[in-house]
């Protein structure tokens, strides 16, 4: 069991459409709520996140990203 239950409240959070991931435009939306984020640093930490590379950040992924 990972994460707790502030953890899936953030992810449910980012993943605005509800479908369980995050995309990369998801992540994109909620870092630039922080201007100071660009689109490569969002990028960036989209692609750090999601480590089996498939274009969706799981609530897996995202606990380890965050922890
Ligand atoms: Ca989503
Ligand atoms: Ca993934």
């Amino acid at each position: 069991m990972s994460g707790n239950a502030s953890t899936r409240a953030q992810f449910d959070a980012i993943d605005t459409d509800g479908d369980g991931f995050i995309s990369a435009g998801e992540l994109k939306t909620f870092l630039q709520e922080n201007p100071k984020v660009s689109d490569a640093n969002a990028k960036q930490a989209f692609d750090f996140a999601d480590e089996n590379s498939d274009n969706q950040i799981s609530y897996e992924e995202f606990a380890k990203f965050v922890r």
